[in-house]
C-alpha cells in the first residue's frame, strides 16, 4: 500500500522557464538577436513556422507571472537571462535597460518571498558570437565568462542561486550536430569542439563570478544527465550503452565534476577529430568548485548495438534529422523505452530519476542536488466552466516526486525541485504546440488559467506533503 510522504522542511518547491521561450519583446530595449531568433524565423525550423517574438509575453506581464507563481505557493523560481538583451554583441559593457528588466524581476520575486534561481545560459547565443563561429570556436568560452562577470556584478547583491549553461548536451549536439536546434549546423567534429567549449565556459564562469559574487552565493550547473539503459545484457549492447553515455554524460560531467574526459571518449571519436582543441590547462579551468548540480530528467534513452539486434521500433525524440546528435555513434541503435509516453512521445519512468539523482549523488556526495527541471507535455484544454483538467501532468509529477522523496531517504542530498515548466510557452522546435505549463497560457489573449496540477503542486509546495495517491479534487489554491 502506497502511503503518503513527507518532504523536509525547508525543501525548495520550484517552478522554472527559460528567456526565449516565455519573454517575447525581441526588439525591445537593445536586445539584438540571439541564434534562436534567426533560427525560428528561417522556414522550416521549427513547426508552423512559429518564433519566440511574442512568446508568452512575460517581458511585459512579468509583474502579473510573479504575482500568479506566489498565489502557487511557490519558493523558489528558476530563470535564464537572455545574453543578447544584457550584452547584444556578446562583448563589451552591459546595456542598462536589459540588466534592469531581470533587476526588476528580481526585486518583485524577492518581494513575493520567491527565491531567484537565474541561469546564465539556456540555449539563446547572441547572433553576432555564431556569426564568429559559435561554441565550436574558444573565443566563444571568454566571452561567456565576461558576461556571467557582469551579470554577477549587477545582480550579485540579490540573486543568491546561480547557474552556469543549462543542458550543454542540446546546445553541443543538437545545436551542431542533428541541426534540429539553433544554430542548426549538422557538423558531428565541430559539436564536439562546441561540448568543450560549453565545458570551458561553465568553469571560466564560475572562476568570474566567484570574484564578483559574495561568499554566500551557490553556484550549479544544470546537466542534461541523460539516463542511458541497454536493451539486453549482451556485451555488444552493455558498450553501446558506455558509449552514449559518454556522449550523453561523460563528456561534460567528466571535465566539470572530475576533472578529465572519459579516455574511451577519445577513442570512439577518433574517427572525427584528436581532440587538439583541448589546451594544456584546460580540464583544470573547467573542473571548478561548484555548491550544487542541477539534474534535468524527463525520460531514459534506451539503446542497443545494431550488430546484436533487429531494427525495432525507434525513437524519434530528437527531432526529424537524419543527422545524429551522436556523434561517433553510428552503429548504435534507439529504442523507444517501454510504457505510456507523453504528449512529446517521451516514455514516463520515474525509476530513471531516481537512478540518475542516486548515480550523482554517488559521484559526488558533496554537492547538493537539485532536480533543475522535470515535467510532461500533455494536449491540455481549457474548458468551458474554465478550468484545465491534466489528470495525466498530476500523476507524471506524483511518480516523479515519489522517486525524488524515494533517493532523499536512500542518502540523496536533494535540496529541491523545479517543475518544467511554470507556464506553456515556446517549445523550440515544436513552437507552440506542446504544453508543458502547469498554468496553461490562451496564446491569443495571453490569459493565464492555473490547471489542476498547478493547484495540486501549490499544495505540495503549501504542506510538504505527497498523497498516496495522484488524485485533485480542489478547484482552489489553499
Ligand atoms: C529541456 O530539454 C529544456 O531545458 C527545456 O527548455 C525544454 O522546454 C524542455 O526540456 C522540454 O523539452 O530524446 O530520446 O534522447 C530537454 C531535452 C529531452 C533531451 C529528453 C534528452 C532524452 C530522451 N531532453 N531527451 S531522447
Amino acid at each position: 500500500m502506497p502511503e503518503s510522504l513527507t518532504f523536509p522542511p525547508d525543501f525548495l518547491w520550484g517552478a522554472a522557464t527559460s528567456a526565449y521561450q516565455i519573454e517575447g519583446a525581441v526588439r525591445e530595449d537593445g536586445r539584438t538577436p540571439s541564434i534562436w531568433d534567426t533560427f525560428s524565423h528561417t522556414p522550416g525550423k521549427v513547426a508552423f513556422d512559429e518564433n519566440g517574438d511574442t512568446a508568452v509575453d512575460h517581458y511585459h506581464r512579468y509583474r502579473d507571472d510573479v504575482a500568479m507563481m506566489a498565489g502557487l505557493n511557490l519558493r523558489a523560481y528558476r530563470f535564464s537571462v537572455s545574453w543578447s538583451r544584457v550584452q547584444p554583441t556578446g562583448r563589451g559593457p552591459a546595456v542598462q535597460r536589459g540588466l534592469d528588466f531581470y533587476r526588476r524581476l528580481v526585486d518583485e520575486l524577492l518581494e513575493h518571498g520567491i527565491e531567484p534561481a537565474l541561469t546564465l545560459y539556456h540555449w539563446d547565443l547572441p547572433q553576432e558570437l555564431e556569426d564568429a563561429g559559435g561554441w565550436p570556436e574558444r573565443e566563444t568560452a571568454y566571452r561567456f565568462a565576461e558576461y556571467a562577470a557582469l551579470l554577477g556584478e549587477a545582480l550579485g547583491d540579490r540573486v543568491e542561486r546561480w547557474m552556469t549553461v543549462n543542458e550543454p548536451w542540446c546546445a553541443a549536439f543538437l545545436g551542431y550536430s542533428s541541426g534540429v536546434h539553433a544554430p542548426g549546423r549538422t557538423d558531428p567534429a565541430a559539436s564536439l569542439r562546441a561540448a568543450h567549449h560549453l565545458n570551458l565556459a561553465h568553469g571560466l564562469a564560475t572562476s568570474a563570478l566567484r570574484g564578483v559574487l559574495p561568499a554566500r552565493a551557490a553556484i550549479a550547473l544544470s546537466l542534461n544527465s541523460q539516463v542511458i539503459r541497454a536493451l539486453t545484457d549482451d556485451p555488444a549492447d552493455a558498450d553501446a550503452q558506455r558509449r552514449v553515455d559518454n556522449l550523453a554524460n561523460g563528456v561534460f560531467h567528466g571535465p566539470v565534476l572530475q576533472g578529465a574526459y572519459p579516455a574511451s571518449l577519445f577513442t570512439d571519436t577518433a574517427g572525427l577529430t584528436d581532440w587538439s582543441f583541448v589546451k594544456d590547462g584546460d580540464l583544470a579551468a573547467c573542473h571548478q568548485p561548484v555548491e550544487a548540480l542541477g539534474l534535468n530528467y524527463y525520460t531514459p534513452v534506451l539503446v542497443s548495438a545494431k550488430s546484436s539486434t533487429p531494427a525495432g521500433p525507434i525513437a524519434t525524440n530528437h527531432g526529424v534529422s537524419e543527422h545524429s546528435p551522436w556523434p561517433g555513434a553510428d552503429d548504435v541503435t534507439f529504442h523507444q523505452p517501454p510504457g505510456e509516453c507523453t504528449e512529446m512521445g517521451w516514455a514516463i519512468d520515474p525509476s530513471g530519476l531516481y537512478d540518475l539523482i542516486t548515480r550523482y549523488s554517488r559521484m559526488r556526495p558533496d554537492l547538493q542536488l537539485y532536480v533543475t527541471e522535470n515535467g510532461a507535455a500533455y494536449d491540455d484544454k481549457l474548458e468551458t466552466d474554465g478550468q484545465v483538467n491534466d489528470p495525466e501532468r498530476i500523476a507524471y509529477l506524483h511518480g516523479h516526486l515519489r522517486a525524488v522523496h524515494r533517493a532523499i531517504a536512500d542518502g540523496a542530498d536533494v535540496r529541491g525541485y523545479y517543475l518544467w515548466s511554470l507556464m506553456d510557452n515556446f517549445e523550440w522546435a515544436h513552437g507552440y504546440s506542446k504544453r508543458f505549463g502547469a498554468v496553461y497560457v490562451d496564446y491569443p489573449t495571453q490569459t493565464r488559467t492555473p490547471k489542476a496540477s498547478a493547484l495540486w503542486y501549490a499544495e505540495r509546495a503549501r504542506t510538504g506533503e505527497l498523497p498516496a495517491e495522484p488524485v485533485w479534487e480542489g478547484s482552489t489554491v489553499r
